[in-house]
């Protein structure tokens, strides 16, 4: 019998799926290992964990887990277990909120101590343990993930000299440099507040009138929009970070981690293809990977602007909306992130994490502009709402050394520093703050140029598009969301699309007049294909 188990194991799962346009999406997974993870845990524990308890540890009698012909509201038992479900559930992120965590490890690979003192950095060899959280933006919790989305990687190490923490996106460019625009570009990209739909025309209305994040969004638009699964992409933390050596000298760096499988995409008829299948292909492909021992990795970069460089460069090297010109800096490779471990339990390592990009370290000042700055402030607040004041105490947050003035609140408090002082300053040898000679003692201001440019999007779609097939298919995407849009809203994104490239602008008119010409029963049966299963005829018997 255990035997047999074991075979079955081992039997490949292939997805073959007929999608709407004939084409066969046929490949070859690992096995999978998430189908069989409670078999596998009973093959580990032949017999039952342990005696079944009440939540206070007093062992629970068989009697007691039945209600019929009892006194119901005697039973503990009973009371304990419904009143926890009603309310176990603590708000999702109000972004990424649909994602899948791991553990796994950062290896510095290359000497890059002239450009920080950070010791996660320095020593050829060093690793540092990590936390990774991989997500899809626009979905909520329980969300499909093979969607045209942005995709991202968040990363906690757990450094000696405390947690370092980088939040990605896995296309190079941030949506907008004004962060007071979070909050409707969050709300434009997500559901209607009456039809709870996603919405084109919000989404368009938004973009006519903020023309910025419409860089980020052809991105999203372009074969980097799908890639085919969290490993075969690459993530970018995005921010322009300021970092120091043990002198003190100072550089601008933009951080990037580069897969080591290469970067993969799907097609929209793929996407559509496997997402009737398996609407969370991307986390079981990740659980998958690592069950196999096919760990996935990324070389992590540094592309480079000293202090003296930065000041002279012809563009804002702070704007995130756009890239560093090619040419103006150099690249250095610093170590490779591995990820090998799955996570014991989704809610306690991976709903609970709590990543914030301004947990950083000695060595590493951070970013300096306004998004930035908003972010330092927004992360922690919404983890206080979302996990509680003392977010950081939760085990996968926890740093390795930590020693505060912080106390009290909501658990957990951990050993609440016990019977140290609890003020500072102090004169009874408490914690004590220590100085670190090489830190930047002035904090450069960055001032952003509120005016729209155009260019960078252009750019995107001339010269990072390599091919008119490749602009063909953006303009597609970008027709098939406007289809659905009308009226002024309409002639405002054709406006902008030509104002950004006059081919571009052309494409997707064409493209759309295109769609607008093919029949709703077309569309229909189109979509009726998607399903694997054709309608049974049994329904015309039904009705005769
Ligand atoms: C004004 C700027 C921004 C604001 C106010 C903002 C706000 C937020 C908030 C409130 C969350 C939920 C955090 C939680 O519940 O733990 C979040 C998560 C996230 N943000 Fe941002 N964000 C901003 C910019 C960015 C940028 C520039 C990036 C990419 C570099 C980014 C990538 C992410 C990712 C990947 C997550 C999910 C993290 C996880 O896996 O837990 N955000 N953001
Ligand atoms: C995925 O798309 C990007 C952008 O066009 C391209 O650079 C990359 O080579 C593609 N990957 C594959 C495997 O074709
Ligand atoms: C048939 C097919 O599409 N096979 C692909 C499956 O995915 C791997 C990489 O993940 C490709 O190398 C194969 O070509």
């Amino acid at each position: 019998m255990l035997k047999m188990r074991l075979v079955l194991s081992y039997i490949f799962v292939y997805f073959v799926v007929q999608d709407v346009t004939g084409y066969r999406y046929c490949n070859e997974t690992f096995p999978d290992a998430a189908s069989e993870q409670l078999p596998d845990f009973r093959r580990r524990h032949p017999r039952p964990v342990g005696v079944l308890t009440k939540v206070t540890g007093e062992p629970l009698d068989l009697r007691d887990t039945v209600t019929l012909n009892t006194e119901i509201f005697d039973n503990r038992n009973h009371f304990r277990l419904t009143s926890h479900l009603n309310r176990e559930r603590i708000p999702e992120r109000v972004v990424h909120s649909k994602g899948i965590g791991s553990f796994g490890y950062f290896e510095v690979t290359h000497d890059v101590s002239r450009y920080t003192k950070a010791d996660a950095f320095n020593g050829i060899g060093k690793r540092t343990p990590l936390m990774a959280r991989f997500s899809t933006s626009r979905e909520n919790a329980g969300g499909a993930e093979p969607i045209r989305d942005i995709k991202a990687i968040a990363v906690k190490m757990y450094t000696k000299e405390g947690n370092l923490d980088f939040i990605t996106f896995h296309i190079p460019v941030f949506t907008y440099k004004d962060p007071i625009d979070f909050s409707p570009n969050v709300r434009a990209f997500r559901r209607n507040p009456r039809t709870r739909l996603f919405d084109n025309t919000m989404r368009w209305d938004f973009t006519t009138l903020n023309p910025v994040i419409l860089h980020a969004n052809l991105w999203v638009m372009s074969d980097y929009g799908i890639p085919d699964g969290y490993r075969k992409t690459n993530y970018f933390p995005l921010h322009t970070y300021e970092i120091y050596n043990k002198h003190g000298e100072i550089f601008y760096v933009k951080f990037s981690y580069r897969s080591e499988l290469g970067v993969y995409n799907l097609t929209n008829a793929q996407a559509m293809a496997i997402r009737a299948e398996d609407r969370d292909y991307y986390a079981r492909d990740l659980y998958n990977a690592i069950a196999a021992k096919k760990y996935p990795s990324w070389r992590v970069e540094m592309d480079i602007l000293r202090k003296d460089e930065i000041t002279k460069v012809n563009y804002d090297p702070f704007d995130m909306t756009r890239l560093w010109v090619r040419g103006t800096y150099k690249t250095v490779p610093v170590g490779r992130i591995v990820i090998n471990r799955h996570v014991d339990n989704h809610f306690k390592d991976t709903e609970h994490a709590a990543f914030s990009p301004d947990n950083l370290v000695p060595g590493i000042s951070g970013p300096r502009d306004n998004v930035f700055r908003a972010r330092k402030l927004f992360y922690p607040d919404t983890q206080n709402y979302r996990l509680g004041v003392n977010h950081d105490n939760i085990n996968v947050n926890s740093p390795l050394y930590v020693k505060t003035y912080s106390r009290d609140g909501v658990p957990p408090v951990l050993d609440n520093m016990r019977d140290a002082p609890n003020y500072q300053p102090n004169s009874f040898n408490g914690p004590m703050p220590f100085v670190d000679e090489a830190r930047p003692k002035v904090l450069p201001i960055v001032f952003h140029r509120n005016a729209i440019d155009l260019q960078p999007i252009a750019e995107f779609y001339n010269e990072i598009v390599e091919s008119d097939a490749h602009r063909q298919r953006i303009a597609e995407n970008v027709a098939n969301g406007l289809v659905s849009v009308r009226g002024d809203v309409e002639k405002k994104a054709l406006r902008l699309l030509t104002l950004v490239d006059v081919d571009l602008g052309r494409r997707v008119r064409s493209a759309l007049q295109r769609l607008r010409l093919e029949s709703p029963e077309k569309r229909l049966r189109q979509r009726a294909q998607c399903f694997a299963d054709p309608e049974p005829d049994y329904h015309d018997d039904l009705y005769e």
